[in-house]
């Protein structure tokens, strides 16, 4: 039994895979050396009122963590950070500018890409998206180009690892079904680097093998 347990899904269509935000909880707990224990829900019973005892919003992640439950993947992530030297920093100001960059990924750079994502994947066939994507496009490209230039000389956001880099790299993610992120080749670099940490690859390889498992076990 771990101290830690973490909540997703039990399956998700196909262009979600990779992309639900429990990664970004698994992701920090393997950077910070925690072992946990996964709680799989079924999406169907998200929104019933136990699920929501965890999760007021019926979503996903849910985190338990020495008895307390939390939600929201962003301050579960900076929770962590909290206690582990390999998420953030222990000089005040560095812990200031990771919880900055942590608000950054999730305030400013996620609502266009998570807007581009649902336009795309969710809405294509529909006018009003046809309408509205070359303006949520603009939007990500100048969100990009800030991240170029705060990228310039440095591997990560702060130089070093952080939270924030949890945060960041798994929000470009949400446009990985464009060219977006490749065209800009400062950004692109970057999440590659993200994407190879081992910490990374196991906590992706572990959600998408219960997604396999799930569809295995309903044939
Ligand atoms: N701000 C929340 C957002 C969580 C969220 O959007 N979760 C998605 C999966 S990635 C979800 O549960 N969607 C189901 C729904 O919207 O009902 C967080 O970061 O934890």
């Amino acid at each position: 039994m771990n101290h830690h347990t973490v909540t997703g899904f039990s399956s998700v269509p196909p262009f979600a895979q990779g992309l639900v935000r429990d990664l970004r909880v698994r992701w920090a707990l393997y950077e910070a050396g925690l072992s946990y224990d996964v709680e799989l829900i079924d999406p169907a019973t998200r929104k019933s009122h136990p699920y929501r005892q965890k999760q007021p919003f019926g979503m996903v992640p849910a985190f338990t963590a020495r008895g307390l439950e939390l939600f929201e993947s962003g301050a579960i992530v900076y929770l962590l950070a909290e206690e582990s030297n390999a998420l953030m920093p222990a000089e005040a100001a560095d812990r200031a500018k990771t919880l900055v960059w942590m608000f950054a990924a999730l305030n400013t750079v996620e609502p266009s890409l998570d807007a581009l994502l649902s336009l795309d994947l969710q809405h294509s066939t529909e006018e009003w998206a046809k309408l509205r994507r070359p303006a949520v496009v603009e939007t990500v490209r100048d969100r990009l180009a800030v991240l170029t230039a705060q990228l310039e000389g440095r591997d990560f956001l702060l130089g070093r690892f952080t939270a924030a880099d949890i945060l960041m790299a798994t929000v470009l993610r949400l446009i990985r079904h464009t060219d977006l992120v490749a065209s800009h080749p400062t950004v692109d670099a970057y999440l590659k680097r993200c994407e190879l940490r081992p910490a990374f690859e196991r906590a992706v390889e572990e959600q998408m093998a219960e997604y396999a498992n799930s569809i295995q076990a309903a044939a």
